[in-house]
């Protein structure tokens, strides 16, 4: 919440400095980061998205475009994480098919197999292997604190939740850590699932000597699509995995789809006039998410965007408009890809190919410090 303008003067300044390469003063963009792999290489990023559900807004904003945009600047790496899928039930026809339409979602958002390696997780076996032997460094009680299983596990049962759900974080990890990633460009979310890694690879280092780079989490700054909420919940993130579709909006939905859900988007019972439409988390959330979406479309401040307005209902109609007018390009570019799934697959080859020699250099690295015979 912007509580005065020197505050609001701020996140001008750190907004501006996304995305890094600009001004650099989001952590790890001026080469501080602690890289095992050389001083001199380019600078790598990592990151990834499971194949579960359609891909949202938050997915987009958070960090797809994000990656899109980095794929330009560094050397980066971005995979289909379809091993973190199975941490919860599902059909594995489903499974399959689901993994080639995620990675056509990530071409139609922009990125290009020239200019990044786009492959399947389970593709590079280094990352399953990696992730045992960070297991046998992590602790109990490091995972018992990740909230993301907590809340998940809560969904369902926590006696019946898969061990993959509790672990996954070390799987996580494993992905980051395979490529001396020095930025890895997630939402909000992941903050915590980063630290862990962060963690890992710095006991990792200093028990068994220097093995890994220590990465950096690259996030959106507050307000700019870091953390987008559910429409109809506002206190929860949007998310694949929402019990009702209503709250959020997915890559693919349709003008009139689109029009609807923010239509009905929750606010709050202010009576229309100044200061109705004022960016404050805490007392109007719902107002609050919807004035950050229209700034992260529009590349401005949710501040700002306020400034624009006196009632909900012009808001939500620019803002039902620059969502449709967004994935339009990426709908229309879907369409065109996923009439060709087999080159699709064939760009997750040739990207497995790729990263497998950086994973396996990274994970002969790591064997040979925790003491592992060689072959
Ligand atoms: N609501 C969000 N706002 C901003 N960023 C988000 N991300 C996810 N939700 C939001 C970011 O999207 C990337 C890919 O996420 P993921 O699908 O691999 O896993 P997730 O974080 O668990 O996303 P979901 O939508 O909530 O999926 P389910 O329901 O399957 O768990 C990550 O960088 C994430 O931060």
């Amino acid at each position: 919440m912007v509580r005065d303008s020197r505050e609001g003067e701020r996140l001008a300044a750190r907004t501006r400095a996304w995305p890094p390469g600009d001004a650099g003063t989001l952590p790890g963009v001026n080469g501080t980061n602690e890289q095992a792999g050389g001083a001199e290489r380019t600078r790598r990023v990592l990151s990834g998205i499971q194949p579960t559900g359609g891909a949202h807004l938050g997915n987009y904003l958070g960090a797809l475009r994000w990656w899109v945009d980095f794929q330009d600047r560094y050397d980066a790496y971005y995979c289909v994480v379809d091993l973190h899928a199975l941490t919860v039930p599902g059909d594995p026809e489903e499974l399959r098919k689901a993994t080639i339409e995620m990675a056509t979602v990530l071409l139609a958002c922009g990125l290009r197999p020239d200019r990044c390696t786009l492959f399947a997780q389970s593709h590079v076996p280094a990352h399953a292997e990696l992730a045992w032997l960070l297991e046998c460094t992590a602790s109990m009680g490091e995972l018992s604190r990740m909230t993301q299983f907590k809340d998940k596990a809560a969904k369902g049962s926590e006696e019946s939740a898969r061990v993959g759900l509790f672990t996954y974080p070390v799987l996580m990890a494993a992905d980051i850590l395979l490529y001396d990633a020095d930025l890895v460009p997630v939402g909000d979310d992941q903050r915590q699932h980063l630290e862990l890694t962060r963690d890992l690879a710095q006991r990792w280092n200093a028990r068994y000597g220097r093995t890994f780079t220590v990465p950096e989490a690259a996030i959106p700054p507050p307000g700019r699509g870091a953390r987008v909420m559910d429409l109809q919940e506002p206190a929860s993130k949007m998310s694949k995995s929402a019990a009702s579709d209503a709250g959020v909006l997915y890559l693919f939905d349709d003008p009139a789809t689109i029009e609807r859900k923010v239509k009905r988007a929750v606010t709050d019972l202010d009576p229309p006039g100044p200061g109705t439409v004022r960016w404050d988390r805490e007392a109007k959330p719902g107002v609050s998410n919807l004035l950050e979406l229209l700034a992260a479309l529009e590349g401005t401040g949710p501040e700002q965007v306020a400034a624009r307005y006196d009632s909900y209902g012009k808001l939500k109609s620019d803002l039902a408009q620059a969502v449709v007018s967004t994935l339009e390009p990426i709908q229309a570019r879907y369409r065109e890809l996923s009439a060709d799934p087999a080159t699709v697959h064939d760009v997750l080859r040739a990207g497995a190919k790729r990263a497998a020699v950086h994973a396996g250099e990274v994970l002969e690295r790591a064997r040979s410090a925790i003491g592992l015979l060689q072959p």
